[in-house]
């Protein structure tokens, strides 16, 4: 191993056909676009929502911005860092291609996420801080000790599986609380929204455990088909755990507003209308 790549990502090292290239690109730009042009779709929706649920819509606005620019990122990495010829795409000696940028990226928007779900259960106050507090501190120690495991991920596979395990400790943290969350939820829930809340928890389950295995991936080997396979499993996760995820929490917390008695502006104005004759 070159000493100077020795904390390279394996996207670093392999020819890849046009198609497979191609791939990741256009995965990586359509997550972009998709979570900047959803933005809109929360800001806009928050207006359906009683207010104490908007916040937890425009979380997911924030998310939107905060992860598509990070997907922005990925993207024009991944241009820059593979100069084409006939041979196919080589990975040039002037760029690199890095992972860290989602790392980074998680430590803003996994805060938020919990926090757009604690919203959404409408918790009290007190409840709310404290599940944040635990949530976010598993879910730092997971990112920042997976951040150092995937430097390792070219040079030392067995140094990338033990930090890949120390951070497996708090996700399964968090995955508990995620689950205790939710019980919790139940109590401030109305009874038709129950079956919501165990759905939420595999859900969250699937599509958060798909980013494990995307990292698992480089332990198989190094060539285009883990490459392609793990930016697929990073870029589809994210799209279900962020902005699908966001959807789900706005329609659950539409239903609620509705349970709650409130009634959007514009369904009022119709009301009014209507008894105006
Ligand atoms: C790492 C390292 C290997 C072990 C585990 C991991 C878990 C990552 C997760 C990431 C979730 C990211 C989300 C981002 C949304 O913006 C760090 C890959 C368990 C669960 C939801």
């Amino acid at each position: 191993i070159d000493s100077s790549s020795v904390h390279l990502n394996v996207e670093n090292f392999a020819v890849l056909p046009h198609p497979a290239w191609q791939l990741v690109a256009v995965l990586l730009m359509v997550g972009f676009g998709a979570h900047l042009a959803f933005s809109v779709f929360f800001l806009a929706s928050s207006t359906q929502l009683a207010p104490k649920y908007r916040l937890g819509s425009w979380l997911g606005a924030v998310v939107m911005i905060a992860a598509g620019l990070s997907l922005y990122r990925e993207y024009a990495d991944w241009q820059s860092a593979y100069l084409y010829t006939l041979g196919g795409w080589m990975p040039r000696q002037d760029e690199v291609f890095s992972n860290a940028y989602r790392y980074a990226n998680w430590t803003i928007t996994i805060p938020l996420l919990i926090a757009q779900l604690l919203l959404a259960l409408n918790l009290p106050r007190q409840r709310l801080h404290r599940w944040f507090g635990i949530l976010t501190v598993a879910a730092i120690g997971m990112i920042w000790t997976g951040l150092i495991g995937q430097f390792y991920e070219h040079a030392s596979v067995g140094t990338m599986l033990v930090w890949g395990f120390v951070s497996t400790l708090p996700f399964l943290v968090l995955v508990w609380g995620v689950w205790r969350v939710l019980r919790e939820g139940r109590q401030h829930t109305p009874d038709t929204l129950h079956p919501w809340l165990k759905n939420l928890f595999f859900y969250f389950l699937f599509f958060w455990g798909l980013y494990p295995i995307a990292y698992l991936l480089p332990a198989f080997g190094e060539g285009e088909v883990v490459i392609v396979m793990r930016q697929f499993l990073f870029t589809t996760a994210d799209i279900f755990s962020k902005l699908v995820y966001g959807v789900i929490l706005a329609r659950f917390t539409l239903r609620r507003s509705a349970l709650d008695g409130y009634e959007p502006a514009t369904q009022a104005l119709g009301d009014w209308r209507g008894t105006q004759g």
